[in-house]
């Protein structure tokens, strides 16, 4: 449980939060509580569980704390990500001490990077990024912002992610591809086209079969 000198607030309770915390303690940062509208969600039960201090939105509650955004949705992820930098607050990376990130790749804040994640080389990760567990982005990928990477999934070298886009659990993504803004990669895809702006890709190799979000 949280103590009196803890300080780090999760914007979110849910299973991905579950996954952050943990990380945080494993990277030394100490957590002060956590909000979510749900008054009992998976982070206040079971093992090392946190306090709720508040409601999803009460970002109020959080100036003067460094913060992070600890939910998977991508868009309430936006939502919150223009509220966030509305409100100028302190917010903070988090990565698991088992993932690598190259000493010549870089990201933006408010990166969250799980274990086994593998950074390689001149890799540009944009801001409010999530790398799930053991996901791998190769030499010279560029992410944009809010790009969230499933567990499992590979972007091959060059390969481009364009901002509020979901590559599912276990996608591929062969070399030098271009995935627009908004999309979704299924999970188990291996694209192998660029992918436009706003499409759902699925399959082997993948094809669009909805124009969404
Ligand atoms: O539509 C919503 C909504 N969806 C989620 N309206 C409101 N008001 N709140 C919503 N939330 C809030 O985000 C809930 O309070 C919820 O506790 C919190 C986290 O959402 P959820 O529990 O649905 O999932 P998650 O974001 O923690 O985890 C997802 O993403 C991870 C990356 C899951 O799909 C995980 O399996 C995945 N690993």
């Amino acid at each position: 449980m949280s103590g009196p000198t803890d300080n780090l607030i999760l914007i979110g309770g849910g299973g991905h939060a579950i996954v952050v915390a943990e990380a945080a303690r494993r990277d030394g940062m100490p957590i002060k509580g956590f909000l979510d509208d749900n008054p009992d969600p998976p982070l206040a039960r079971g093992p090392a569980s946190l306090d709720r201090i508040g409601s999803l939105r009460a970002l109020d509650l959080c100036q003067g704390s460094p913060v992070h955004l600890a939910l998977g949705g991508l868009q309430l992820r936006r939502e919150l990500i223009n509220a966030i930098e509305a409100a100028a607050l302190d917010t903070r990376s988090i990565i698991d001490p088992s993932a690598t990130i190259m000493r010549s790749a870089d990201h933006g804040p408010a990166l969250f990077a799980a274990a086994r994640v593998v950074v390689q080389p001149r890799a540009l990760i944009g801001p409010w990024c999530i790398l799930n567990t053991g996901s791998i982005i190769e030499h010279e990928c560029v992410l944009d912002a809010n790009v969230h990477i499933a567990p499992g999934a590979i972007l091959a070298g060059g390969v481009h992610v364009g901002q509020d886009t979901l590559i599912g659990l276990g996608a591929r993504v062969l070399p030098g591809i271009t995935i627009g803004a908004s999309c979704t990669v299924a999970a188990g895809a291996v694209v192998t086209r660029d992918v436009p702006d706003h499409t759902l890709v699925v399959g082997v190799p993948a094809k669009a079969v909805e124009h969404h979000r």
